[in-house]
């Protein structure tokens, strides 16, 4: 669809002021916040991906990116979440520490909240005991964890000992995301559950309330 495909174009370019306009006119044309979400922002920003592996772009160009791509949330937020409603659970999450990728923590964010969950995002680059101060404070349901880089995924297994030292492990559940993270991972550090995407991470989270 041509209007898909202008909102990946400007993804690529880091046009974000044109990738506002261009998400709310999809929106007024009566293209589901879910299409443009999956159908052209997720989609552009893997082809980001792919081209800087290849060393066709390099971090500006992939930051640039990553701000279009968080200009377009901003518009598609609203639609995603419902407001009004009564929160269903905490959900306290971050991006771990040493890592700064964000897109995919805000994007569980989101989808938490519209699954009805008040969440508290303690951003990115996240230590294990800034965690355990949190879930102290807001006495969450649940812990997320977001990791993107395969060096800081082990600092996953430091935010669950951090927990259990603290003796709050029974008190929460566990949920762990981020591209090179696994089942078998979550397993291993002692998570109770890992998600591949935002939506499952929002299905799974209401599945254990
Ligand atoms: Co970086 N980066 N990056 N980067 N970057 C990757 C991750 C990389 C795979 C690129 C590549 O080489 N192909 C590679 C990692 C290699 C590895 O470790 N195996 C990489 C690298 C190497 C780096 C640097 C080291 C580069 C450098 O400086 N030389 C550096 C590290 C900085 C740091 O963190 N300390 C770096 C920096 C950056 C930018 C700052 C430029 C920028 C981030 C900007 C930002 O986030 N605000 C950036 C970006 C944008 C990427 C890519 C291109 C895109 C990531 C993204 O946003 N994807 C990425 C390549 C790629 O993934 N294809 C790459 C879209 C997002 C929606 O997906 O985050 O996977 P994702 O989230 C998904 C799921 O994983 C899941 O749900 C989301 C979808 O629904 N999910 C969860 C995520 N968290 C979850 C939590 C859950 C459940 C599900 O429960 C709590």
């Amino acid at each position: 669809m041509e209007r898909l495909q202008g909102i990946a174009e400007k993804l690529q370019k880091g046009d974000a002021n044109g990738i506002r306009q261009d998400v709310e006119l999809a929106l007024q044309e009566g293209i589901s916040p879910r299409e443009v979400l999956e159908g052209s922002l997720l989609a552009a920003m893997s082809e980001i991906g792919e081209k800087f592996k290849a060393n066709e772009i390099f971090v500006p160009e992939v930051l640039i990116a990553a701000r279009a791509m968080n200009a377009a949330m901003e518009v598609l937020k609203p639609k995603l979440v419902e407001t009004g409603v009564e929160p269903v659970g905490k959900v306290v999450i971050g991006t771990v520490k040493g890592d700064l990728h964000d897109i995919g923590k805000n994007l569980v964010k989101m989808m938490l909240e519209g699954a009805g969950f008040e969440v508290k995002d303690l951003g990115i680059d996240v230590a294990p005991e800034q965690f355990v101060a949190a879930v102290k404070e807001y006495q969450p349901q649940f812990v997320g964890m977001s990791a993107l880089l395969t060096t800081t995924m082990s600092e996953m297994r430091s935010v669950v000992q951090a927990i259990e030292t603290e003796g709050l492990r029974d008190t929460v559940t566990i949920m762990v995301g981020g591209a090179p993270v696994t089942d078998k991972f979550a397993a291993d550090i002692g998570a109770d559950f890992y998600s591949k995407d935002a939506a499952e991470a929002a299905s799974m989270a209401r599945e254990r309330i």
